[in-house]
């Protein structure tokens, strides 16, 4: 299987979207399209299939989106929720060609089965870029561009905290791991699992909490029931760690003293239980993913060239950084 080689594809690579002038004509009744499906204005349409509103995150990266792709900065956005389902989006997707919107745009809940669809869009000329989440396809000429973070990294440095705080002291790590099958829960696996290698620090289970809070309480209240010997969780989202955290306190158990906790996003909620000393640390991850989706948006309806990754930097928090870093958070 291939997978992941946009990681290692560092150099900016030309995605012309000479087609894109054609997809004004190309598809549907346009009845939804605004000014975008031909009508000359210089309004660019996009639809746009959002994964769903389960965490802190997820309403950051809206709000970023809603906020950025306006009438006033050109563009006539059509916006759809897929509630965390795949074939919701898939159905987004195909009636945004059936529109004849000058750009498509998602974040893949999962990574793979998004070839047909995809082919559609080419086929109709419709330029796709790719927000938040990649997709594992083969052929990356199915969309121009992807705007995320780098989500190995961020398990890495989350993994890398813990080994530099606890090896040596044999401590046992459960995961609460996100969404199956989803990029971000792929790769902070993974990047988490590589920092640890070689330490002494045991991973006792692992299980997925779908990144809600909900989910989080409910995996961690079940950890917590078939172990009596939790010293850390990894939680690959803050909502989660939050959840986890009112089930360790349920528990009679002291959250960021008798059970560490590690997490990714570095929302206002979850900097806030970071300050409180309720989580140990958080790797964050960049939610404003707005401008930079409307700038490719721009260049590639403009038939210019457009990077074929672009990575989005993130920081990470320890306790006295959080309570700094608190009252200035956007998100
Ligand atoms: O970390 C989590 C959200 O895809 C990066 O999805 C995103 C993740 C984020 O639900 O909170």
């Amino acid at each position: 299987m291939k997978r992941k080689t946009f990681l290692r594809s560092t150099a900016a690579v030309a995605s012309v979207a000479a087609v894109v002038a054609l997809s004004a004509c190309g598809g549907g009744d346009g009845t939804d399209a605004g000014d975008g499906g031909g009508g000359g204005g210089d309004t660019i349409s996009i639809g746009f299939s959002q994964v769903g509103a389960e965490s802190g995150w997820r309403a950051a990266n809206t709000k970023s989106i809603q906020d950025t792709l306006t009438e006033e900065n050109g563009f006539k956005l059509s916006f759809s929720d897929a509630q965390q389902k795949q074939e919701n989006q898939i159905q987004a997707i195909r009636s945004y060609i059936a529109q004849g919107q000058d750009v498509i745009a998602f974040s893949p809940v999962v990574e793979t089965g998004w070839d047909a669809v995809l082919q559609e869009a080419q086929a109709a000329g419709i330029p796709v870029i790719l927000t938040d989440r990649a997709v594992d396809t083969e052929d990356d000429s199915l969309y121009e561009s992807f705007i995320g973070s780098d989500f190995v990294l961020e398990g890495e440095r989350a993994g890398n905290w813990v080994a530099e705080n606890f090896d040596g002291e044999s401590m046992k790590l459960v995961e609460l791991q996100g969404t199956t099958g989803s990029a971000p829960a792929i790769d902070r696996k993974e990047g988490f699992a590589a920092a640890i290698d070689g330490t002494d620090i045991e991973l006792i289970d692992s299980q997925t909490g779908d990144f809600t809070r909900a989910g989080g309480k409910q995996v961690m209240e079940g950890f917590l029931n078939s172990h009596n010997d939790i010293d850390i969780v990894f939680a690959h989202n803050d909502d989660m760690g939050l959840g986890a955290i009112e089930a360790i306190e349920a528990a009679g158990l002291t959250p960021g003293e008798d059970v560490k906790i590690v997490t990714i996003d570095a929302v206002k909620d979850g900097m806030q239980a970071l300050a409180d000393g309720k989580i140990n640390y958080i790797v964050e991850c960049n939610p404003m993913l707005g401008e930079d989706l409307a700038e490719i948006a721009k260049k590639v309806v403009a038939g210019e060239e457009v990077e074929k990754r672009i990575v989005v930097e993130d920081a990470e928090f320890d306790q006295q950084q959080a309570a700094e870093a608190l009252p200035d958070r956007l998100y």
